[in-house]
């Protein structure tokens, strides 16, 4: 297949489809540069003296590494200025960070994890930065928290940066998923997979198999019955993956099929869960919708959620179509 770049790709999705708006289009291409520039900045590790923690929390109480707080800094800096953007919101800023003045402002809102799976960074495990995008809402004025708060069915663009042996950037723009190769030698994004599917089969789960005694009936029973393979009710042998990074396993599934869950549990039963709804578990459930996948959480698809705080939690049960169907069916 000729090999075309993000740029080539959008600029066909704009002409030919009439897909996307100009500023979409640059929205994305500013995305995947801060993406190139934050796979360069992790690629050093030690020899810049990036691992390790800094010395603040983020408004999860999570003690924010050095490159958590650096990738957000990129993501900022490199979005600013374009006039695509009225605001941004992120996992590591208790608030949204408005557009400055100085700069004009855009028609779109930007949410971002942009760091995800740290934890992983200091023992070299592939992490990634998770990215969604809302329309910001017409004639309101200054933007505020509030405005960020739509269901995540209203994304309009929803994508992913694995940084693993390859650089990859995994993006939808509401007609199906394109993933894209980085070439260091050239330093753009390389059309490398049209069209991803998820398969609706799979024999492969993904969960912190760690917390099962807290796991509520309906989960302890899907996974026992995982566990039981050819010798119980599902007449078939799994396997188990955790990477412990959730673009990681993300990315696996949408490659060769699988459940992704994280349950809430009963450490903490008032908290839904511990991913979150905004820029995590949405962006994450667009892709793998528009692949043929499914995404619950436990009770409803999650991107019919309507959001009530900014950086809010949810369950998390997404992947192979027949298997999410399986495991939500044991909630009802
Ligand atoms: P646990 C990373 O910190 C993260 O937010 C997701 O990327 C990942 O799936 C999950 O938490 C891992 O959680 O409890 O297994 O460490």
């Amino acid at each position: 297949m000729r090999k075309i770049t993000l740029t080539q790709f959008l600029i066909e999705e704009q002409r030919h489809k009439g897909v996307i708006q100009g500023d979409l289009r640059l929205l994305v291409e500013v995305v995947a540069r801060a993406c190139k520039a934050i796979s360069i900045a992790i690629g050093k590790g030690g020899i810049t003296g990036m691992l390790g923690s800094a010395t603040t929390e983020n408004i999860q109480g999570e003690v924010q590494k050095k490159l958590d707080v650096i990738s957000n800094e990129i993501l900022l800096e490199t979005n600013e200025w374009g006039g695509h953007l009225a605001a941004m919101a992120s996992e590591e800023m208790d608030h949204p960070y408005i557009i400055p003045h100085r700069y004009p402002k855009g028609e779109y809102l930007l949410l971002f994890d942009p760091l995800d799976g740290s934890s992983n960074i200091d023992v070299n495990v592939s992490v990634g930065t998770i990215f969604s995008v809302l329309n910001c809402p017409e004639n309101i004025g200054a933007v505020e928290e509030h405005h960020f708060l739509q269901a995540g069915a209203k994304q309009v663009c929803a994508g992913y940066a694995v940084y693993g042996p390859t650089t990859l950037l995994v993006l939808t723009l509401g007609n199906g998923v394109s993933c894209f190769t980085l070439d260091r030698e050239v330093g753009s994004f390389v059309l490398t997979q049209r069209d991803m599917r998820i398969p609706e089969e799979t024999r492969e789960f993904s969960i912190n198999a760690s917390n099962m005694r807290h796991w509520e009936p309906p989960v302890k029973r899907y996974v026992d019955e995982l566990l039981a393979g050819k010798t119980g009710p599902r007449g078939k042998d799994f396997n188990m993956r955790w990477v412990a990074s959730m673009v990681a396993d993300v990315h696996r599934i949408m490659t060769r099929g699988g459940i992704f869950m994280y349950p809430r549990d009963a450490r903490e039963p008032d908290k839904p869960g511990k991913l979150r709804l905004m820029y995590e578990a949405n962006p994450m459930s667009m892709i793998v919708e528009q692949a043929g996948g499914a995404s619950t959480d436990g009770n409803q698809r999650i991107l019919d959620i309507q959001p009530e705080q900014l950086h809010q939690r949810v369950a998390v049960f997404l992947g192979s179509k027949n298997e999410v169907e399986r495991v939500t069916s044991y909630h009802r």
